[in-house]
């Protein structure tokens, strides 16, 4: 009786050896695969250094953006690459200083597509390293070739230069057409309400802010008087289309439910993903959802600020729910500096009280001044970077080239520079140089110092009540000393003038 239970006994052992034998070679292969981390970029249009209150700055409260901060890298010297959105977005998808193509400039809902599709970039390096690549959100890159028929398949977009799926609005919420492209197809679109969309000229018997201003919810302060869609006046003219457009105050939750799919999606493949989720606000019009009406008492700026903090509490909470949190690295950034005006009326000026939505710094959005391009700037993984403060120099343009060495890719770009160390909170050495960018004008910072060459044009830029950055002479600060650019040390400095003009002019030319 004795002898089968034994045998028994024997092969139950060797089978449980077995099986413990094959999941440890189970759980190396799971490591192995798992040491490539998803990748999120969360992008903001116009959120500016002092808007997030972690960055002590201002008088908004923003917990959800906080915690990306506080529990991951602050970077109080992180750089957008432009102090507006085409040019910033094409060097972070590129990682090509955006001054290199002329092209690169705010473009209309009707401009062709800006990146090559035989350019390398972000996404298709790492589709090419094993990631599924997504965009949820604005783009704002160009679509087709120039004349696009808005009722076929739109082409090349984002599908042609790395993005496996894309759920985008065009060019901006205040351009037409006010419609979602997926995949490269207007969604909701009815076949017999074709999309037709013009830049130069209205369509016969369009209403539009100047012939029907008794049509506006949204008054315009400047700009922004062509056709009108859901109250709101636009820029270029749009006709049909009418199932197809977006409504307003939906659009955070909109996209937020295409992030969420995109991520439950994707969570359990064996593949890593990448998504670029770039958020509307606080571009203009500021449309909150009437949840977040009246939340900040600084009137819809601060209201949709609000509603993108909640937003980001929730794509949290998606990934944590999904058990991926702690496998994603997220990298949080804005575009461009703040602008209180720019283009409508809606009490942004009026209900700023005392928020400062560029912190310390001098200028804004179009600004050469440091709030056109410094922004906030997060990266968070959690888990493997430890929560810190970091004064490294870091840009952009840098994520390619760092996200590379990241997942085993090589960068052919000298612009962007492998800070991988930096962004993972290792290092506190940055660039040691950058020429930033604003309205096809440039500086130059280097070490803590930024040259401003002379441009002509107005010092201030009388709509939007910004200054500008324009002299006729050159400007020197050390931004060490004078983060408010106050003191122009050029007459007193005049080596260190000489020494960045001539580097600056080294890397303007090569
Ligand atoms: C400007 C618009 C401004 C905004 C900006 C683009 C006018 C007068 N002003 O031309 O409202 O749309 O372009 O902003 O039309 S960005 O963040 O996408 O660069
Ligand atoms: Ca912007």
């Amino acid at each position: 009786m004795k002898k089968p239970h034994i045998q028994l006994l024997i092969s139950l052992m060797g089978l449980l050896l077995q099986f413990s034998c094959q999941s440890n070679s189970d759980d190396v292969k799971n490591q192995t695969e798992a040491k490539k981390p998803n990748i999120v970029i969360i992008y903001m249009d116009d959120l500016g250094y002092g808007d997030v209150s972690a960055y002590q700055a201002g008088t908004l409260n923003t917990p959800n953006m906080d915690q990306l901060f506080n529990e991951g890298i602050r970077f109080t010297n992180g750089y957008a690459s432009s102090a507006t959105c085409t040019p910033s977005r094409y060097a972070l998808l590129t990682g090509v200083y955006p001054w290199r193509n002329e092209n690169a400039k705010i473009l209309p809902g009707t401009a062709p597509l800006l990146i090559d599709t035989a350019q390398y970039t972000l996404p298709k390096m790492l589709q090419e390293n094993g990631y599924s690549t997504g965009i949820v959100g604005k783009w704002h890159l160009g679509l087709g070739l120039g004349n696009v028929d808005w009722n076929q398949e739109i082409k090349p977009g984002p599908n042609q230069v790395g993005f496996d799926y894309s759920y985008i609005l065009a060019a901006t919420q205040d351009r037409v057409p006010t419609v979602y492209i997926e995949n490269g197809r207007v969604v909701g679109l009815d076949p017999k309400d074709p999309i037709e969309v013009n830049y130069q000229e209205n369509f016969p018997g369009e209403p539009t802010a100047l012939s029907n201003p008794e049509m506006l919810e949204m008054k315009w302060h400047h700009g922004h008087n062509n056709s009108i869609v859901n109250g709101i006046p636009r820029i270029g003219f749009m006709k049909g289309g009418d199932a197809a457009k977006w409504s307003d105050e939906d659009m955070a939750d909109h996209f937020l439910e295409k992030a969420r799919t995109f991520v439950n999606e994707n969570s359990s493949s064996s593949k890593p993903f990448f998504l670029y989720y770039a958020m509307q606000q606080p571009h203009v019009p500021r449309t909150p959802h009437p949840r977040f009406v009246g939340k900040s008492g600084m009137g819809p700026r601060g209201d949709v600020i609000l509603e993108a903090d909640w937003v980001i509490g929730e794509f949290l909470k998606t990934l944590e729910e999904a058990g991926i949190l702690e496998n994603t690295l997220i990298i949080f950034s804005s575009d461009n500096g703040p602008v209180i005006n720019d283009g409508y009326y809606d009490d942004a000026v009026e209900k700023l009280g005392d928020h400062t939505p560029w912190g310390p710094l001098r200028g804004g959005k179009y600004s050469l001044f440091e709030a056109g391009t410094r922004v906030p700037f997060a990266v968070f993984w959690k888990g493997t970077i430890q929560p810190q403060v970091s004064d490294a120099l870091v840009t952009q343009i840098d994520l390619m080239a760092s996200i590379g060495a990241l997942v085993g890719a090589t960068v052919p770009s000298n612009d962007s520079q492998n800070l991988l160390n930096t962004f993972l909170g290792k290092s506190q050495e940055g660039r040691s140089e950058f020429v930033l960018e604003a309205t096809s004008r440039t500086a130059f910072r280097q070490g803590d110092w930024v040259m401003i060459p002379p441009y002509p044009g107005p010092e201030v830029l009388g709509n939007v009540n910004i200054e500008m950055g324009n002299s006729s002479d050159y400007q020197l600060y050390n931004l060490k000393e004078d983060i408010g650019q106050q003191n122009n040390l050029a007459n007193s400095n005049p080596e260190k003038l000489q020494e960045m003009i001539q580097k600056y002019e080294a890397i303007r030319n090569q």
